[in-house]
């Protein structure tokens, strides 16, 4: 039996971690997934599925061979056999939990910041980010699609998160199945004109997120157990979006309604438009400390040591609560290296904003913020608007939504900026003060 080209022909990583069901394995234990359309079925994840093998031979351009002749590419975890992107091979990956309450903004948020990240980093960070997978990212590109691509009048709606159906992947171990979320996984890597492109190979990244249904972070019994454990990406991830939304918090809502006519804080919601949990948003914010605690063996005492970005939800609800502007100020700013310009992110800015956001916090919610300083040694609270405007209800429908020309987002994509700044080794790089003018002085 040949030694997996695999090896030979890919950088790969000492150990990978699948993203579907966060085992860990050695890269050469990796499966490949029959191309032949006569080769189909598998014990794991049922008839339709193409066959799953430990390759034996290869083709000249080190692809596997599957029991049919058929050169293959694609691979398949072997533990859960669900698809893996080859990019997961080769690139370190870091998860990334987003975590709130039904209702706190999770799914606008996403779409809205992954749609923006796709713009900025290419053009002013210089950094590649695409779908490591497009199949797998199709539902996060709807959602895009929904909110920036669509009529300028039409009114449009991303529909909450159910906890089944096309988001999530069943696997059958034996007599059980156990149902994974689907991840959305993105490459990050040194575009061409980056400063450290010669290292492109060792520093990209495949960033993986998932969009969970709110009450799957519920404190019930079913929400996440081992046949469905939809949330034990809390056990890997790297960074941790809370996402808190003020106009489900009681304390901020009479605020709220004094400074916004947003439908969300009306108390009377007849036709149930606009769903508010009863839950309240510390509950699921310790059910997650909880989950995280259990799944990294953390004791009583132990503080979470990766960063913990509070992400505060419809801004553009509260805004004249803050005291201050700053968020409107643009948190990246440029600077020439060797010749090139870049962009950094402005981390002196989000600090100040996040200073500010904090006291406003700790005014009404000073039990969440006291937990969410006690669980984890880095904080940072970060504003953001996934819309930056109300939803309406669409007359012809009588369901809300957003009119498309109306969406214009604020700060959506600081909170991942940030997130990929202290986690990416330099590709997306942070300054605490302006090193542009510095340089440019410099040279003068
Ligand atoms: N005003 C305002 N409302 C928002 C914003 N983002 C989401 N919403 C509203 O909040 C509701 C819940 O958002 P969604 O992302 O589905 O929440 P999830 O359950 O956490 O995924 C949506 O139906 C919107 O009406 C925002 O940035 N501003
Ligand atoms: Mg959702």
């Amino acid at each position: 039996m040949s030694k997996s080209p695999v090896n030979a022909k890919r950088r790969l990583l000492k150990t990978v971690v699948c993203p579907h069901c966060w085992t860990s394995f050695p890269p050469e234990d990796v499966l490949w997934i029959a191309e032949s359309p006569g080769l189909v079925g598998d014990m794991k994840l049922g008839e339709t599925e193409h066959e799953r093998f430990l390759p034996t031979e290869f083709d000249l351009r080190g692809f596997a061979l599957d029991a049919n002749g058929y050169s293959c590419r694609e691979f398949a975890c072997p533990h859960c056999h669900l698809h893996i992107p080859a990019a997961s091979l080769e690139a370190s990956t870091i998860f990334m939990s987003i975590v709130g309450a039904p209702s706190s903004g999770k799914s606008y948020y996403l779409a809205s910041s992954t749609w923006r990240l796709r713009k900025i980093l290419p053009k002013k960070f210089k950094v590649d980010f695409t779908d490591a997978e497009p199949e797998m990212n199709r539902r996060l590109q709807e959602y895009e699609s929904l909110q920036f691509l669509s009529e300028e009048d039409r009114i449009v709606r991303i529909d909450k998160t159910e906890e089944q159906g096309d988001l999530y992947n069943s696997v059958q171990y034996d007599d059980q199945t156990v149902v994974y979320p689907q991840p959305f996984i993105f490459l990050a890597s040194p575009a061409r004109d980056h400063p450290n492109r010669s290292k492109a190979s060792s520093l990209s990244k495949t960033v993986c997120l998932y969009d969970n249904a709110g009450e799957s972070y519920l404190p019930t019994r079913d929400s996440d157990s081992s046949s469905s454990p939809v949330t034990r990406h809390l056990g890997r991830c790297g960074c941790l979006f809370f996402l808190f939304d003020p106009t489900q918090d009681a304390r901020f809502r009479a605020a709220c309604r004094v400074v916004s006519n947003d439908p969300q804080l009306d108390e009377g919601d007849r036709n149930d438009e606009f769903r508010r949990s009863p839950i309240r948003q510390e509950a699921v914010f310790s059910e997650m400390t909880r989950r995280i605690r259990a799944t990294r063996g953390m004791y009583m005492n132990d503080r979470f040591k990766e960063p913990l970005v509070v992400v505060v939800t419809k801004l553009d609800v509260w805004q004249n609560l803050l005291p201050s502007n700053e968020f409107r100020k643009d948190p990246v700013s440029t600077a020439y290296y060797e010749g090139t310009v870049y962009s950094y992110l402005r981390v002196d800015r989000v600090k100040a904003v996040s200073e500010r956001l904090r006291s406003l916090l700790m005014k009404r919610t000073p039990d969440f913020v006291s937990s969410a300083e006690s669980f984890a040694e880095e904080v940072i609270y970060i504003p953001v608007s996934a819309t930056g405007v109300s939803p309406e209800i669409d007359p012809t429908t009588g369901r809300s939504g957003f009119r498309v020309k109306n969406i214009n987002p604020i700060w959506v994509d600081v909170p991942m900026l940030y997130a990929l700044s202290r986690l990416t080794n330099g590709v997306v790089p942070a300054h605490s003060a302006d090193v542009g003018t510095a340089i440019d002085r410099r040279r003068e």
